[in-house]
């Protein structure tokens, strides 16, 4: 418990007491959160330096997004919530949209930020750094609390920790103002006032029914698939979901982050077939999955559908936690609501052991889409172009991720992630980490550090040079607790190839197009990391096998043929098109 200085009561009794900012810390601490993600400043600096002196892991950023990102991720590996902490407004604002993001893709994270004077706030009297913090939080995020009163600091925190990790998790915005940082009360009635949060994500049990009615409609499939998402990779079922998927025989598609929940060289992934399976279900298991843009929203030409909107004629089973999932996009037939853990052992308990594998000439054919889009694959693979191309360099990364299975592979861009996704196998859960339900730039290098800092594991960040721009000087951040993250820079002069032309002839470049030719690797060695310029598949697997063996940060600027990418990498048809040429 911290206190600070003891005073002198009226009586001549010594009181001890304590105050806001180590009640803050004490809280965190009895919780088991031992990371802060977070920048200094008017009114933290105080709290970063005392929770640093009381154990806590305080990882210091260059700008607040990035602590964010790190705080989303970090609740995402490990189910406990990520903690940001910014100053007042600016500082607010900038953690802003890496909580809206957090609370998009369902990961636990508290933003605490520091706030400005209430009473002049309220009456808009113009203090330093004056915004209605908790206003602006609350439509972004799960939950928004303030704390006023140093005795309620501890059921601020614990209402934090719980809308953060229960049910669908997601981001929170704490608002703790200045002066309550310096409240005193108390010691023994301070510590009295914590509350240490119990069972703070219950498990959801699925109804009987609900489970029944899922394995009938499974048990009747002709042509069924399992569509994992990240949602089932948060879960940490790992080996429930892998025994649902073997035991049934069902082929099954990862959703980009759900990549290595089961290895993806796996037999029954159909994720080199993904063109056939989705239009030839007839029934499909959603497994913390929605059907967002990313699945086409279970409807339209992806799924056989005739037209744009047009029903495919699959019938849906959708494993989720949020009731309010079902039906957002089309009929689900057999809803199962619950945590993904508790749902997937009930599955597997009324599966028991005679289930009927899927008919063949189903298996056979997705086989045989299989092999014939992998081959053409190693076919592309294995060419050595010059200069090197978005296939030729990820050939590279999908060796070294498959000799260093447990390594985390952090992804963004838009041809970097696209090609990425689809050729670097992932061979273990929770490994790759990316853009997300938005698809959303500068997740980079906070993520990395996070990945790095939570896991002890290395970490590759494969980043589009624009993607890396988002968040490029955090690689101070890796070299000041040196981190073993090894950045790959694809580099191809710009944001989807580097090729465009101003059409007016002028001096400006095109909107898409950076300084050619540029040195990222120079960036990293300004502060001490190593730095590598590499323009060949060689050279890039020399230097990235080197950083996983030194461990030093590394950022290797991985020449890229201009020419190479394609608009918006893989979602060119989301692009409006000009009807007026
Ligand atoms: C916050 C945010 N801003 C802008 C975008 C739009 N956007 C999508 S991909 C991308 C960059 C693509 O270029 P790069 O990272 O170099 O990848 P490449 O396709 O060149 O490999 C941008 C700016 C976004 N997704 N998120
Ligand atoms: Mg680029």
């Amino acid at each position: 418990m911290g206190t600070v200085e003891p005073q002198v009561a009226q009586s001549g009794d010594v009181q001890e007491v304590t105050d806001g900012f180590h009640l803050v810390i004490d809280a965190l601490k009895l919780n088991g959160i031992d990371t802060i993600f977070g920048l200094p400043g008017i009114p933290i600096t105080d709290f970063t330096r005392m929770a640093q002196a009381a154990g806590l892991r305080v990882i210091s950023f260059r700008h607040e997004q990035n602590a964010g990102n790190a705080a989303a991720i970090a609740g995402f590996m490990t189910q406990k919530p990520g903690i940001c902490l910014t100053v007042s407004a600016p500082g607010f604002l900038n953690g802003l949209t890496a909580l809206a993001n957090a609370t998009t893709n369902c990961f636990p994270m508290i933003l605490i930020s520091g706030s400005s004077e209430r009473e002049i706030v309220d009456l808009q009297q113009g203090d330093y750094e004056e915004m209605d913090q908790l206003a602006i939080a609350k439509p972004l995020c799960k939950a928004a609390f303030r704390v006023l009163h140093a005795e309620d600091i501890g059921v601020g925190i614990a209402r934090a920790i719980r809308a953060a990790v229960s049910g669908r998790p997601g981001g929170v915005y704490l608002d703790l103002p200045a002066k309550l940082f310096a409240q005193t009360m108390d010691a023994a009635a301070g510590k009295n006032s914590l509350i240490k949060v119990v069972d703070p994500a219950p498990r959801q049990i699925p109804a009987r029914d609900a489970v029944q009615r899922a394995l009938e409609l499974l048990k009747s499939a002709k042509r069924p698939l399992i569509v994992l998402g990240k949602g089932a990779a948060y879960a940490q079922a790992d080996a429930d979901i892998r025994a649902l998927i073997e035991r049934t025989g069902i082929p099954y598609l990862p959703m980009s982050m759900a990549k290595g929940l089961l290895p993806d060289t796996h037999g029954q992934s159909a994720a080199a077939a993904r063109s056939y399976v989705l239009p030839g279900a007839d029934v499909v298991m959603l497994v913390g999955a929605r059907l967002n843009w990313l699945l086409s929203h279970g409807k339209g030409k992806t799924w056989g559908g005739k037209e744009h909107k047009d029903w495919g004629g699959q019938k849906f089973i959708q494993v989720d936690i949020a009731a309010t999932e079902m039906d957002s996009n089309v009929r689900i037939d057999a809803p199962l609501v619950g945590d993904i853990g508790s749902c997937v052992s009930a599955l597997l308990a009324g599966i028991g052991s005679s289930w009927v594998k899927p008919p063949a000439d189903w298996l056979r054919a997705i086989a045989e889409r299989k092999d014939k889009n992998l081959a053409k694959m190693a076919e592309t693979l294995a060419k050595d172009p010059t200069p090197m191309n978005f296939h030729s360099a990820l050939n590279v990364v999908r060796d070294i991720i498959k000799a260093n299975p447990d390594a985390i592979l952090v992804n963004e861009g838009a041809n970097a992630l696209d090609f990425t996704r689809s050729i670097v196998d992932m061979y273990q859960p929770r490994k790759r980490l990316d853009v997300g339900t938005w698809g959303i730039m500068g997740i980079g290098m906070g993520f990395a550090v996070a990945a790095a800092v939570v896991s002890g594991h290395p970490v590759i960040a494969i980043e589009g040079d624009s993607a890396f721009g988002f968040s490029g000087m955090e690689v101070e951040t890796l070299c000041r607790y040196n981190l073993q993250v090894c950045v790959v820079v694809f580099n191809n002069n710009g944001v989807y190839r580097g090729t465009d032309i101003n059409p007016t002839g002028g001096p400006d470049v095109a909107p898409t197009v950076f300084v050619k030719g540029a040195r990222y690797d120079k960036l990293m060695e300004a502060f001490g990391g190593v730095g590598v310029h590499a323009t060949t598949p060689a050279e890039l697997r020399k230097a990235m096998e080197e950083a996983i063996r030194s461990r030093k940060p590394t950022l290797i600027n991985a020449v890229i043929d201009e020419t190479a990418g394609t608009e918006s990498g893989r979602i060119t048809s989301l692009n409006p098109s000009a009807k007026k040429k």
